[in-house]
């Protein structure tokens, strides 16, 4: 078939494919969701149905776009990696990226009043993305474990903030000078002396994060055993564990084979 003469304008397009053999990250960050957690009443530090909800949003993703091996998320951000060898689109970074965030925001007001039985969904939220590429094992764990480190820092901070507004009493900025210059053994101390709170008793799912992964799980609605072996059938599951050390990463060797 004869091309039109327009056909020539294709060729502007650039060429964005994510290098080989490199794990796609792409992590999505909620915007300004400082006040979208409040015109929403978010609980603080942590919501718990707000956690709850951007699981459901990635595990959606996953669901989707089975070459997710692992999926990391803490408060208002997710991130997904891809297995090294994906081909999915192309790899084209940009096509990944809208495709991921797109599916999570309209997951996230699909499923909204799932988690917020009583909390109108107010306005439509937004999602940003961003694609990185790591080359090495190492580079990849650092990566994820950037983001729990960085999930524990916030945590234990909001955690004393918020105790110090809403139970001793302090103005926002008296307790922002309360904790300025405190290292992490100082806000423990803060949290068990004056609030009789064990920071390490806290929810794991608000000091780990949540970590989704693929699990083979037996099929209960398979009950055909064949030679005495139930199928199995690949599912996401939720774990609030740690990642930066390596027992995680031993226990699931296949993560990052693949
Ligand atoms: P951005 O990402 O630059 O558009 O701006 P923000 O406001 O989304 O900033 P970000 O992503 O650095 O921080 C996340 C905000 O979301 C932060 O203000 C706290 C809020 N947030 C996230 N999860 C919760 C929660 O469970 N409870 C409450 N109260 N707030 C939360
Ligand atoms: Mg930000
Ligand atoms: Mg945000
Ligand atoms: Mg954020
Ligand atoms: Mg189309």
């Amino acid at each position: 078939m004869a091309k039109s003469k327009y056909e020539y304008v294709r060729k502007f397009e650039q060429n964005d494919q994510c290098l080989l053999n490199c794990w796609i990250v792409i992590r999505i960050d909620g915007r300004n969701f400082h006040r979208f957690s409040d015109a929403h009443n978010f609980e603080k530090p942590n919501d718990q149905r707000a956690l709850q909800l951007m699981n459901k949003c990635a595990e959606s993703v996953m669901k989707e776009f089975t070459d997710v091996v692992i999926a990391y998320g803490q408060s208002d951000e997710f991130s997904l990696v891809f297995k090294r060898s994906t081909s999915q689109f192309g790899r084209r970074a940009s096509k990944l990226v809208t495709n991921v965030v797109s599916l999570f925001s309209s997951s996230y007001v699909f499923y909204w009043g799932h988690f917020f039985t009583y909390q109108e969904l107010l306005y439509p939220p937004m999602f940003d993305g961003r694609v990185v590429l790591y080359p090495t094992e190492k580079n990849l764990r650092d990566y994820l474990s950037w983001r729990q480190a960085d999930c524990h820092i916030n945590n234990l901070y909001n955690t004393c903030f918020w105790c110090l507004v809403q139970q001793a009493g302090l103005t926002s900025n008296q307790a922002e000078d309360r904790l300025n210059g405190t290292v992490s053994s100082d806000k423990n101390e803060i949290l068990f002396s004056e609030f009789n709170i064990n920071y390490n008793n806290l929810p794991q799912m608000y000091r780990k994060g949540s970590v989704l992964i693929w699990e083979k799980m037996s099929d209960p609605s398979d009950s055909s055993q064949v030679n005495n072996f139930q199928k199995t059938r690949r599912q996401v599951a939720l774990h609030h564990t740690d990642i930066i050390g390596d027992t995680f990463w031993n226990e699931h060797g296949d993560i990052l084979d693949s």
